[in-house]
């Protein structure tokens, strides 16, 4: 058995496709960690979700913004992007069971080693509470008034952790950062959401999520995607997989038993 986790695919089906195959990757013996993001931006987001969906049970899936955007856009609560290439998927007549699958996907998985969200752990937090925030919001998607609570999460809101929050906010702080989080604001670590660049650009306010102090609860190696000015970083404390194959560089896997990376370049045909 191995484990390999794969950045965000956003639709990029050829590419996963190629990618499996390049790790040879065996679904009756391998596991995939996917960092969220399957669907939207690129162009066969349905083929992504049939794939995942008929692999569940060799696949770990964390919720990424664009896969909440699509409970959402399902729903009708969000207004039709421009970039938005989720039309075939909301049209398919096996999307009730994509999104329910999709309902069941959690904000934040860890086992042994590892501690996987979509965007990363906002450090300040207390891992332990986390996990129940992370819990609480898995009981929300699943819930029958699920539509109600999705309507409800949207907005930039807190974008400052308290343990005095109320439960809905806390769920809220929670989405947002395991999902969206790029900067804080150096002083307080509030979330910052306007600048997506890279570090060497970085305005002088703000610095990256995973170079301020951790709460020692959060005691494993993270692994995240969403970040595609960032790209591919491996130290000790984390791995960024996203490689932004939707704009036309690369999909990265990496092995989680040694490290080993393999990459498939969007265009080569
Ligand atoms: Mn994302």
């Amino acid at each position: 058995m191995a484990r390999y986790a794969i950045g965000d695919i956003q639709g990029c089906y050829r590419q996963f496709m190629e990618l499996l195959q390049l790790i040879y990757f065996n679904p009756s013996k391998d596991i995939l960690y996917l960092v969220g993001d399957l669907v939207n931006r690129g162009p066969q987001s349905l083929e992504v979700l049939k794939w995942v969906y008929k692999n569940q049970d060799s696949v770990i899936t964390v919720l990424g913004n664009h896969d909440i955007y699509l409970l959402a856009r399902f729903n009708h609560l969000v207004k039709l992007d421009s970039d938005d290439t989720l039309g075939d998927v909301i049209r398919d007549k096996n999307i009730n069971k994509y999104i329910d699958w999709l309902r069941s996907c959690p904000l934040v998985y860890h086992d042994n080693q590892y501690i996987m969200a979509h965007a990363g752990i906002y450090p300040q937090m207390d891992f332990n509470e986390l996990l129940h925030i992370n819990h609480s919001v898995s009981n929300h998607l699943q819930s029958a008034d699920y539509v109600q609570f999705v309507e409800s999460i949207f907005g930039n809101k807190p974008n400052y952790w308290s343990s005095d929050l109320s439960s809905l906010k806390k769920m809220k702080f929670a989405i947002n950062s395991c999902t969206r989080m790029r900067f804080l604001e150096r002083d307080g670590f509030a979330l910052d959401y306007r600048y997506k660049g890279d570090l060497a650009n970085m305005p002088e306010h703000l610095t990256p999520w995973f170079q301020t102090p951790f709460n020692p609860s959060i005691n494993k190696k993270i692994i995240f995607g969403h970040w595609a000015a960032l790209g591919f970083f491996h130290e000790e404390r984390y791995i960024s997989l996203d490689t932004g194959c939707v704009w036309g560089r690369k999909l990265t896997a990496i092995n989680l038993e040694n490290y080993e990376l393999a990459q498939i370049a969007y265009s080569h045909d």
